[in-house]
Order: C-alpha cells, then sequence, then structure tokens
C-alpha cells in the first residue's frame, strides 16, 4: 500500500451526550473537512464550522485540523467536536465515507501513531488500559506506561547493553592486537547491573497484572457459615439470597468492589458439604474450583459450631487465605482464626477491610515508584532478555570467547527491543491491535 487510506470513526462512546468526536486520519482528511464545510480551517486552532453534504446541513461543530506530522498518529488528522447525538455522528461518518474514507478498524489509530514512531507498543497498550481502568491506581499506572515510564527504563537498558556489545565485538576486532576494549571484570559488573535491572522488570510481572485486571476472591466455608450474609456486607447491598436453611447458596455470586485500589471481583459460594443433591453438589464443585483458583480466600467458620477436621481437609491446598470466626455475637469462645466478625452486627468488618486492603498493597498493587509490566506478551519479552543475560553472565564468567557472550547479550537486547516495539513484526501488531475498539 503506498498512499496511506484515509480512515474515519467516531472516538468517542456510542450514545447521547454533550458532545461526540469523529476522528478523520490520512492524507485525504483536509479534503474531507473542506468538501463538509467549504474551509480548510489553520492548522491546530479550534474552528466552529458548518457541516453540509449534498446540500443537506450535517451539524455545527468545532474542527481541529493536524498536519504531518504533528497529530496523535504522525498523519493529516482532523478532529470533529459535533453534537452528542448518535444521529448526527452516524450521518457525519456516512458523508466522510460518501468523500473518500473508510470506516476504521479496531486500534487502527494508534496502531497508526505506532507505525510512525509517535508511540511505542508498551505506550499503545497502556492507552488501551487507561481508557479501561476501572480504579485510580490502574489509572495511574496506565497513565505512567502512556508517559514512557516502561519504555524509558526498558531503551536505557538496551542501550547499555548494546554499548558492552560494541566494546566485546571491538575487542574480538582486535583480537590479535592483544586489545581490551572492556575487561571482564568490567563487563561482569555491568551485565549484572544490567541483569538485576532486567530481573526487576520482570519480576513486576504478577503484580502488574493483578492490578491491571483485578483481583479475585472467593468466600468459602462450610452451610450457614454466614458467607452470603459476609457477602451482602461487603458489597452493601442485598446481592445472595440469605436464610437459616443450609445450603441456600446454590451457584457462584460474584459482585466487584475496590480494595486495597484494585477492583476485587468477590464470589460467594455454596456451603461445602457432601450433598445427595445434584445441584447442589455441582455449587460445591464449583466452590472448590473457584477457590483453587482464586487470589484470595476468605475461609469461614461458624463460632457457634467451631472449626473441625472437615475445615482442616478444605483448608488444605489453598491459595492466600484467611480464616474468618463468623457469628461473634452469638459466641464468645475463642475459635482458632486469623480474626472474628459478626456479619450481623458488622463487628470486626472494618478490621477484615482493613487486612484485605493491607494483603491487597503489600502482595498485588503495583508500586508507583518502579516500572511495571502488565501483560503476558510484555512478561515473554522481559523473560526472554532476563534468560539471556543470566546465559551471558555464566559465560563472562567461565571466562567463554567473546564471540559467544555478544550472542547472548544481543539476544537479550532484541528481547528488550520487542517489548516497546522497536523491533517487532505486522502479525504481532495485528494481535495487539485486533483487541483495540474501533475509533481508538
Ligand atoms: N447472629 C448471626 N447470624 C448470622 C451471622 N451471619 C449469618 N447469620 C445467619 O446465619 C444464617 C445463614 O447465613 P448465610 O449467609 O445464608 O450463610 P451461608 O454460609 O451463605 O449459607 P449457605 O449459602 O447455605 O452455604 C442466616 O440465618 C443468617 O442470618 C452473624 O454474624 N450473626
Ligand atoms: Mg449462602
Amino acid at each position: 500500500m503506498n498512499e496511506l487510506d484515509t480512515i474515519v470513526a467516531p472516538a468517542t462512546a456510542v450514545g447521547r451526550g454533550a458532545l461526540a468526536i469523529v476522528r478523520i486520519d490520512g492524507p485525504a482528511s483536509g479534503e474531507i473537512l473542506k468538501a463538509l464545510s467549504g474551509a480548510l480551517p489553520g492548522e491546530r486552532i479550534a474552528t466552529r464550522v458548518a457541516l453540509s453534504h449534498k446540500g443537506k446541513r450535517l451539524d455545527e461543530c468545532v474542527a481541529v485540523r493536524f498536519a504531518a506530522p504533528r497529530s496523535f498518529t504522525g498523519n493529516d488528522l482532523v478532529e470533529l467536536t459535533l453534537h452528542g447525538s448518535p444521529i448526527v455522528v452516524e450521518r457525519v461518518v456516512a458523508a466522510c465515507v460518501m468523500l473518500g474514507a473508510r470506516i476504521a478498524e479496531p486500534g487502527e489509530f494508534t496502531e497508526r501513531a505506532v507505525l510512525n514512531g509517535k508511540i511505542d507498543l508498551v505506550q499503545a497498550e497502556a492507552i488501551a488500559d487507561l481508557v479501561d481502568a476501572r480504579t485510580a491506581l490502574q489509572a495511574r499506572l496506565s497513565l505512567h506506561n502512556v508517559e514512557g515510564f516502561l519504555s524509558e527504563r526498558a531503551t536505557a537498558i538496551r542501550e547499555s547493553l548494546l554499548h558492552v556489545i560494541s566494546r566485546l565485538e571491538a575487542a574480538l576486532d582486535f583480537s590479535e592486537e592483544g586489545y581490551e576494549f572492556i575487561d571482564r571484570a568490567e563487563a561482569i559488573r555491568q551485565v549484572e547491573q544490567m541483569r538485576a535491572d532486567v530481573h526487576a522488570i520482570a519480576e513486576s510481572y504478577r503484580r502488574g497484572r493483578a492490578t491491571r485486571a483485578g483481583l479475585s476472591l472467593v468466600i468459602l466455608g462450610k452451610p450457614n457459615a454466614g458467607k452470603s450474609t459476609l457477602l451482602n456486607r461487603l458489597v452493601g447491598s442485598d446481592r445472595a439470597i440469605v436464610t437459616p436453611i443450609p445450603g441456600t447458596t446454590r451457584d457462584i455470586v460474584r459482585e466487584t468492589i475496590e480494595i486495597g485500589g484494585l477492583p476485587v471481583t468477590i464470589a460467594d459460594t455454596a456451603g461445602l458439604r457432601e450433598s445427595g443433591d445434584v445441584v447442589e453438589g455441582i455449587g460445591v464443585a464449583r466452590a472448590r474450583e473457584a477457590a483453587r483458583h482464586a487470589d484470595l480466600v476468605l475461609y469461614l467458620v461458624d463460632a457457634t459450631r467451631g472449626r473441625d477436621a472437615e475445615d482442616e481437609a478444605e483448608l488444605q491446598g489453598l491459595p492466600h487465605t484467611l480464616v474468618v470466626a463468623t457469628k461473634s455475637d452469638l459466641w464468645s469462645a475463642k475459635v482458632d482464626a486469623d480474626l472474628s466478625i459478626s456479619a450481623t452486627t458488622g463487628a470486626g468488618v472494618d478490621e477484615l477491610f482493613a487486612r484485605l486492603d493491607a494483603i491487597v498493597r503489600d502482595r498485588f498493587a503495583a508500586p508507583e515508584s518502579s516500572p511495571a509490566i502488565v501483560n503476558e506478551r510484555q512478561r515473554a519479552a522481559m523473560a526472554e532478555a532476563d534468560a539471556a543475560l543470566e546465559v551471558a553472565l555464566e559465560s563472562l564468567r567461565g571466562g567463554a570467547a567473546e564471540q559467544y557472550v555478544v550472542v547472548d547479550l544481543r539476544r537479550s537486547a532484541n528481547a528488550l527491543a520487542s517489548l516497546t516495539g522497536a523491533i517487532t513484526s505486522d502479525d504481532v501488531l495485528r494481535e495487539i491491535f485486533a483487541k483495540f475498539c474501533i475509533g481508538k
């Protein structure tokens, strides 16, 4: 494709609002604006224009024309801020298509920004994450990466790496003369430092992923332990049915709230017991399955009944678990538990929230002072960079010849380049942007 297509799409959510933005990107964007408004506004000057097509008025709007390369995509770009009516948006987009634009593919504006070097891949992914953020912490993490926090760190490490590579290669070229451009101890010291930096970023994945995707918390325990009552307390509404009948909850009931800055999806489950009832049996199997895959488990023990061997058996092999004694309003005898609550009176519930908050912040929330990777693509790139540096370090320490060391250092540098998209294939790009929605 020599001549770039001109693309058009609404950039704001579909629906009624005060305003709606339509973006037109590509070489014909200025002409389309001129055809619709009869004028070509000055570059980057918000200009009030009346849009018409085929003699029919479409809207009065504010148009901003960006000239390549000074635009989000790096191409000639027009943004029309219309009145926020879906009908108006539809008519304007249709007029643009009649004037030669085509409807944008998902993520195509951002893809163009990446292809033109306006932003890198990590920044493009972070834009999508920022739009999807559900908590303030998620938004801050995404914005860090939109602003290039992770990319700059990865690029800096890659540059130091290329510097070491070039000096090791220079030594190769002049090996017969016995020149050393970097002595081994110095090379080891520098690669160790890079490895530590890369490793720290690779290790940020667990927190980065949790922060981006949120956490799952499962409430588990025997029938009537008070699981549904606690769910309702935690979410602040009568989400699940509560009755004195053991076996009330069958299917999993989920609700998401914010804890420790992350969206935490709480699952209330069927009370654990062996049951002849087919439906209940399936519910219990689902409960155990959900708990196995959870980030956190609250295991509830009814204090009036105490903790027994069946509870101990259920507790085996669970992920991070807090044992919570319930119905503290009814019983003062001590049950072996991490904390004690009454979902009825609310006693201990604040402490439970505080404990959960601390666990989420300590174990799952991404730190804001260091860069974090947030998706599988980024994880794979950093793991590769990390592994290659480890091999290079072993070779260096073992006295291997420069040419062997350089191979692994290059592999690591390439992995860092693939993180930011400095080296990338069309397939990778297509896969990433296919997940975006149209207009991004
Ligand atoms: N006094 C008192 N009663 C409670 C408390 N928590 C729950 N209950 C009561 O215990 C009974 C069972 O509560 P649920 O929340 O339905 O228990 P569950 O664990 O969801 O039970 P299943 O869904 O059957 O597994 C209800 O009658 C609740 O009102 C509590 O903290 N104090
Ligand atoms: Mg229940």
